[in-house]
Formats: C-alpha cells, sequence, structure tokens
C-alpha cells in the first residue's frame, strides 16, 4: 500500500512537471565534473582569446548560460544571427535584432566579435536561389550583401568569416549558387568586398576536416595560398574542427601545421569533440570516456599554444554547454562534445583545456 502512495505522489509530480522540467535535457549528462575554483575561468588562464559561439535565446532565457559566457570568454561569435537568411530575409530586407542584440551584449561585456558567416553555400534565402540575373547583377547582389553587413558592424566587429566552407570534400570547389552565378571568383570578390567596407577587419576562410586527411585539407590550403598570392585581403584561416574524441593527434598537429605553413592567423574557430560518432542510443557518459576527452582537448590547447604567438588569433569552442551543441540535435544522439555540461558545470574538458597551457 505504501509502495503504492509513492508511486502515485511520483506520478502526480512528474505529470505536473515538478519533477521534469520543461527545459530538461534529452540526454542529461551524468555528475562528470570537477571541483570549482572561482578564481580559475578560461579567459584569464589562456594567453590567447578563448571565446564560444553563442545563441540568443540562450542568453536571453538561460541565467546560467549567460552567467557562463560572461565569466568565462572573451571573444563571441553568433551561432547563427549574422548568417545570410537570417540578417537579408528578402532582397529590400535586412533584419537587424537578433544581431544587433549579440553585438551589443558582447560589447556590454567588453568581448571581441568574431562575425559569422558572410558567405556561406548552406543559407542563402529562397530570395537568393530564385534570384534572375546576369553575372554584373549577381556580382551586385554579393557587394551589396556584404558591404551592408560589414558597414553596419564597422568598428564593432573586429573580424569575419568571409566565405564559409567552400571547398568539397574532394578538395574542389563545393557546388553551390555562388560558383554557380559568379565562378570560383566570388570567393576573391567577397574578401574584396568586405575589406574595401572595412580595411580594419580581419578576414577569414573558414572551414571544417582540415584533420580528415589530406585530401581536403590540401584543397583548402591550396585555395587559401592562391588568394594570398592573387593579394587579396585575407588575414585568417579558420579550422572549425568538429572533431571526435578518436580522431589521432597525428591529424590534429597536421590540420594545425599546415594552417600554420600559410602564415596566416590561425583561429580554432567552432571547437567541439563528439563522443559518440558511431550514433550509440544508450551510450553513457562515463569517467573513461571524460579522460578521453579532457586529454583530446588538452592535446588541442597545447598543440595550438605552440604556434608562433602572432599567428594566434585564438580558439573557439561551438557553443558552451553539451545540451546546447547542434551535435545532438543533428544526429539524434546522446553527446557531450563541450567542455561544460548540461548545467554549465565544469568538466574534465575544461581542466585538458587549462592544462593545455602548462
Ligand atoms: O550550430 C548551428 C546550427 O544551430 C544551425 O542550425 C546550422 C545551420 O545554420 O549551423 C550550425 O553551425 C554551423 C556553422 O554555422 C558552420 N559550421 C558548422 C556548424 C555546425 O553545423
Amino acid at each position: 500500500m505504501k509502495r503504492y502512495s509513492i508511486l502515485l505522489v511520483t506520478l502526480a509530480l512528474v505529470s505536473s512537471g515538478c519533477l521534469k522540467g520543461q527545459n530538461d535535457p534529452v540526454f542529461p549528462s551524468p555528475e562528470l565534473t570537477i571541483p570549482v575554483d572561482e578564481s580559475v575561468t578560461l579567459q584569464a588562464s589562456l594567453p590567447f582569446k578563448f571565446g564560444a559561439a553563442v545563441n540568443n535565446g540562450l542568453l536571453r532565457s538561460k541565467a546560467a548560460y549567460r552567467n557562463v559566457v560572461i565569466k568565462e570568454f572573451n571573444s563571441l561569435t553568433s551561432e547563427n544571427a549574422m548568417k545570410f537568411a537570417q540578417l537579408h530575409p528578402s532582397e529590400n530586407t535586412y533584419t537587424w535584432s537578433e544581431a544587433d542584440y549579440f553585438v551589443d551584449f558582447a560589447q556590454q561585456n567588453g568581448k571581441r566579435v568574431h562575425g559569422h558567416t558572410l558567405i556561406w553555400y548552406k543559407n542563402p534565402p529562397t530570395w537568393v536561389l530564385n534570384y534572375q540575373g546576369d553575372a554584373a547583377a549577381w556580382d551586385k547582389l554579393l557587394k551589396d550583401h556584404i558591404q551592408t553587413v560589414v558597414t553596419r558592424y564597422k568598428g564593432k566587429v573586429a573580424s569575419w568569416d568571409v566565405v564559409n566552407e567552400a571547398v568539397a570534400e574532394n578538395g574542389t570547389l563545393r557546388d553551390c549558387i555562388w560558383l554557380q552565378k559568379l565562378g570560383p571568383e566570388y570567393i576573391e570578390k567577397s574578401f574584396i568586398y568586405a575589406h574595401q567596407a572595412d580595411p580594419d577587419a580581419l578576414l577569414f576562410y573558414n572551414d571544417y576536416g582540415h584533420e580528415y586527411g589530406p585530401t581536403k585539407r590540401t584543397g583548402i590550403i591550396n585555395l587559401v595560398n592562391s588568394l594570398i598570392q592573387k593579394g587579396v585581403p585575407i588575414h585568417g584561416i579558420g579550422l572549425q574542427m568538429h572533431t571526435r574524441y578518436t580522431q589521432s593527434n597525428a591529424n590534429l598537429a597536421a590540420a594545425i601545421s599546415t594552417a600554420v605553413a600559410t602564415g596566416l592567423k590561425v583561429h580554432i574557430a567552432e571547437l567541439d569533440i563528439a563522443m559518440n560518432p558511431d550514433n550509440i542510443q544508450d551510450l553513457t557518459y562515463t569517467a573513461g570516456l571524460a579522460e578521453q576527452q579532457k586529454a583530446k582537448y588538452e592535446f588541442i590547447v597545447r598543440t595550438y599554444n605552440a604556434i608562433p604567438k602572432n599567428q594566434q588569433f585564438g580558439i573557439t569552442t561551438w557553443n558552451v554547454g553539451d545540451s546546447d551543441s547542434w551535435i545532438r540535435g543533428e544526429y539524434n544522439r546522446p553527446d557531450w562534445p563541450l567542455p561544460f555540461d548540461d548545467n554549465y558545470n565544469r568538466k574534465a574538458a575544461y581542466q585538458g583545456i587549462l592544462d593545455g597551457v602548462k
């Protein structure tokens, strides 16, 4: 009888939402966190900028998120608010409110702002896909978008991912609307137009997969070197580094060293380390996995810390806590890719980042 009452009470609590809040993570991570020394933060401990991609919805709705962003990071990227479709949903309409909110938040809290991203194959709005015009009209469309956005944030946004993910897995230029309408020159034009709008902004080419192996990496490096040789205003290379704990240290080191060899600034721009690359639905994040993740974060930070100081633009993680990561939603699997857990407690990975500069 007693057992039955407990069961009823529990059921009532669950259905009334007392035990399970609406915002509870789908894949809660266990309490694998490290003790907090409040005097230690990432931004104060690292000898280069340490940033995060941030999401406006979370900044607004979750105090714990906002607080950890303010406390731990000194460079911010907007995860989505500055993408083409978000800023420029129809030909004659720009919607600035979300990007403004992000830039204001960053400025009020003294953070460097990295702009992401002006031109990307993935998110042209429908009006761009349906746009009819000759080469000159397409050129104007590209130029107008880039210069309107860069001009608005001139002096506020320190750097831009000008072109994102232009290289395909086989190392050739990826098919996309910009390539179709403007040819390969869309890339150099994008940099030139951005530079005209803000000559002080640092301009980056950003891509993923440098660490996959030589095929894609060589395609990216050849592209970047050809831009440099042509005198295109490019100042940095972004290695997204959406990686996994099973990636070899040799591949990660090769990604960083080949980028360094271009002579440009190097930004590890979207770092996260997936712990469930095989999509196992009932995987548990164990202490053993957490230690392997810590070691991988440490290796990446240690390798980056050893590159010439004047090429260190910084490291940015792609969001903050595990439940914020794009990975769970994208792959519909449990995963724990970031240095903070679902409740913004510091994980072993956090300690790995600190250890990387010891
Ligand atoms: O994390 C971003 C996710 O919220 C968006 O839905 C998605 C599409 O715009 O983009 C994600 O961020 C991507 C970034 O802009 C470029 N590199 C890969 C990132 C993860 O997909």
